[in-house]
């Protein structure tokens, strides 16, 4: 979501690039179009206004620093407006915690209990998921089995036809189960009504929960914003849980509902699968946004699934520029545990707009049977490829174009190159450290 809210953003704020100063009037047509993108993402008409009254008075008002550009600058300003429009997303209550998921249906509820509960397992909690959604009848099956997937504990009683006993009773037995951390899946409604509310005040009452969390479909529009309301009028929220950001929705909406409600994006969904799934975080998001991609998250996202020593084989061997063809396999090997090459494009700075998409895929694959085409020594020796006949050969055998070989070939040497470069690899194994 958001690409496009991203590149009219940038658009505008390229417009200023080549501006000596910022002025009321250069400042105009960027604050007009970064009103417009907004807007046009789906984001509620009084943030947007807010938010740009907010950039224009701190672009006024700021002295010009000599060392950056003044669109530099306004890029900055906009940037921090971002962050601030998102807020501070604070930490999970202490040990023991208790987590009440409420949402409309299909919003993502119980895959977030999942990945909610995932998460906290590596943060060092026992967490247990509860079945409190007695009106779908696979409801329960669908919690247990995500809940056994991860390794999590379980309770529901698909017997049980009075919503509070059943959380109650869950509650007790993962209480015996050394459970720390609480989360119940509540049962959703295609519209917001009063039962639904009764049950959430109900469950509320007798649960106690540190956590009320709201599991927003980022794809939904305006209308999210009101239930958002509605639900923290009834019982108050203390967290918003954005889904489906890998949806090509505007989101928008998503964005307003923190600024609207005051209630903080607590973590954040991109993906069916239970890894999907992370802390929000403000500063990233606007990173995201204004098209700076996220480099930390894509850092992180590689060290949660990337073999760790392969990794420092390779930095090592990338440090002493020794790196040969059997290392680019090893490293694109990795590469595809982490996604397709579109997703991590989305994270890389000023590739999301880029449209990586199967031509691309294919190019990787291509390159894969080439490097598998080549013999051991070849590998180890990329210089024996200097030799034509070895060259045809793998093509051969890789069954492709001879033009893809030396398009590959070159392709080291530039790797070669960029590593020499970077102090044969140590500037970048010491920025990777301090992901560490
Ligand atoms: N692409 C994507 N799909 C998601 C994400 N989160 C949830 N889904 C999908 O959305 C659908 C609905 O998710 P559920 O977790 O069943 O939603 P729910 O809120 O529990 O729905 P009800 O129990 O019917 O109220 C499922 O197919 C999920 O796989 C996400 O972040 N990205
Ligand atoms: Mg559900």
């Amino acid at each position: 979501m958001l690409e496009g809210l991203t590149q009219r953003l940038t658009e505008s704020l390229r417009k200023l690039s080549g501006k000596s100063s910022l002025s009321e009037s250069n400042i105009a047509e960027s604050l007009e179009e970064i009103q417009r993108s907004l807007l046009a993402a789906d984001v509620h008409f009084r943030v947007a206004k807010d938010f740009v009254a907010k950039v224009k008075a701190e672009a006024l008002g700021q002295a010009v620093t000599q060392s950056v550009s003044p669109g530099q600058q306004f890029t900055k300003i906009v940037y921090d407006a971002l962050v601030a429009l998102f807020g501070d997303s604070p930490t999970l209550k202490s040990k023991p915690v208790h987590i009440l998921m409420v949402g409309l249906h299909g919003a993502g509820k119980t895959t977030t209990c999942a990945k909610l509960g995932r998460l906290l397992k590596k943060q060092g909690y026992r967490p247990a998921l509860i079945a409190c959604d007695l009106y779908r009848p696979a409801a329960i099956d669908q919690l247990r089995i995500l809940a056994h997937k991860e390794g999590l504990l379980f309770y529901g009683e698909p017997q049980n036809k009075d919503v509070l006993s059943m959380a109650q009773n869950g509650l007790t037995a993962m209480q015996a189960a050394g459970a720390d951390a609480f989360i119940f899946d509540t049962a959703g409604r295609l519209h917001i009504d009063a039962p639904l509310i009764n049950e959430i005040k109900q469950l509320r009452e007798r649960l106690a929960p540190e956590e009320i969390f709201f599991v927003a479909d980022s794809a939904l529009g305006q209308e999210s914003v009101h239930i958002c309301q509605t639900f923290h009028a009834a019982t108050p929220l203390t967290g918003i849980i954005l889904t489906k950001l890998d949806s090509d929705a505007r989101g928008g909406a998503a964005l307003s509902m923190k600024a609207m409600t005051q209630v903080p994006i607590r973590y954040m969904g991109h993906g069916e699968k239970a890894e999907d799934f992370s802390p929000f975080f403000a500063d990233r998001m606007a990173q995201r946004i204004l098209g700076m991609g996220d480099v930390v998250s894509l850092v992180e996202k590689a060290q949660d699934l990337l073999d760790q020593k392969e990794t420092e084989r390779l930095a090592a061997r990338m440090e002493k520029a020794e790196f040969d063809f059997e290392d680019m396999l090893s490293q694109m090997q990795q590469m595809k545990r982490i996604g397709s090459l579109g997703s991590i494009a989305k994270l890389l700075p000023g590739m999301s707009a880029l449209n990586v998409g199967e031509k691309e895929e294919l190019k990787l694959k291509h390159s894969e049977a080439i490097i598998k085409s080549m013999n051991p020594k070849e590998r180890r020796q990329p210089r024996l490829l200097e030799v034509s006949s070895r060259r045809s050969r793998i093509a051969k055998g890789a069954g492709v174009h001879l033009r893809e070989v030396n398009a590959l070939l070159k392709q080291y040497e530039t790797m070669k190159k960029f590593m020499k470069l970077f102090g044969g690899g140590s500037k970048l194994k010491s920025l990777m450290g301090k992901f560490k």
